[in-house]
């Protein structure tokens, strides 16, 4: 087996309202083609890659909103992208808003797909953390209505085989939370990959801006460490609009360390030659998950959500 591979996080500066679709696909080849000459054998690229972050616009036609979807991949636009991965022999991470039909109904996503050095797609995720909101706010200068314009992701969290390690995938808000990447490393992941709009201001709280760089590392470099993984994020980044996204790619190491990180709001592709066994002594030892865990007293992971449903420990003390 392998026991290295070369990672690219392939960033994208901003998409504007007007740059179509084959516009945003020529330059995804290029850094496609750039991570080729650099050697790079899997290459990473955002949430929503395919247009801008459009959950920042109130739109109350569905006719407004399906023009960001794809109901098909590939797809007439996006079909250079697999052929050229296809003829170097790169995989590829792709973000983009899916409409699909199941269960007779249209079902709306925020997908991403992992595409083998064969072209061929390998894998699907469907964001399982949506944040945001589904109605329109007028105490905020932008909306982020991704509760309204998806459906919560029914796929799980996959992992594959594939590149001589296991893979898992997961979009943006995803990061922050820690169940994400443990459910994956249960399910075999050692490199974990995502991407990610992330606006610079929280229209949530009135919150210094220097945080929001510092929670976007922090929460990642925890979870490689915790989870003895590689983490890839690949960011949309600068001005889409007047709307900033806050950028940050970086290649996280399994001892949480980054190793790579971006040093633009543009088209950027960063790599490293990952070291598929640097996780092997965290979870041999301290993260020795078999050994160490203990699932007797972790019920509430899965049985709650808020702590409202909390039993009151305190009264029986
Ligand atoms: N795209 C995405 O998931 N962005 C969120 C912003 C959260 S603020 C409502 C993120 O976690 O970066």
């Amino acid at each position: 087996m392998e026991s290295s591979l070369k990672i690219g996080s392939a960033q994208l500066g901003p998409i504007s309202l007007a740059e179509s679709r084959y516009d945003v696909v020529k330059r995804l080849l290029a850094l496609l083609y750039k991570a080729h000459s650099f050697g790079v054998k899997f290459i990473v690229f955002p949430e929503l890659a395919l247009t801008t972050f459009f959950p920042r616009y109130w739109m109350t036609n569905q006719v407004d909103v399906d023009r960001y979807f794809e109901t098909k991949m590939p797809n007439e636009v996006t079909q250079p992208l697999f052929d050229a991965a296809k003829k170097l022999g790169i995989g590829f991470y792709l973000g983009f808003a899916e409409l699909s039909e199941e269960d007779n109904r249209i079902r709306r996503f925020n997908t991403s797909i992992l595409v083998g050095p064969d072209g061929k797609i390998i894998g699907k995720y469907r964001k399982i953390h949506l944040p945001g909101h589904s109605e329109k706010r007028d105490d905020v200068p932008f909306q982020h209505l991704e509760k309204r314009y998806f459906e919560v992701g029914n796929l799980g969290f996959g992992t594959w085989p594939v590149f001589g390690t296991r893979v898992g995938m997961a979009i943006c808000n995803d990061r922050r939370w820690p169940e994400t990447y443990r459910v994956m490393a249960l399910r075999g992941a050692r490199v974990v990959v995502l991407g990610f709009n992330t606006p610079t201001e929280n229209i949530n709280h009135d919150e210094p801006l220097h945080l929001r760089m510092f929670h976007h590392r922090l929460v990642m470099q925890a979870a490689a460490y915790q989870n003895g993984m590689w983490i890839v994020a690949t960011a949309k980044a600068g001005y889409e609009d007047g709307f900033h996204l806050h950028g940050g790619s970086c290649i996280i190491s399994p001892t949480g360390e980054i190793v790579s990180q971006s040093t633009t709001e543009d088209d950027e592709v960063i790599v490293y030659d990952c070291n598929l066994k640097l996780g092997d002594y965290i979870l041999n030892s301290v993260f020795n998950f078999k050994k160490h865990r203990r699932i007797e007293h972790y019920g509430p992971i899965t049985s709650q959500t808020g702590v409202d449903d909390l039993i009151d420990v305190s009264s029986k003390l």
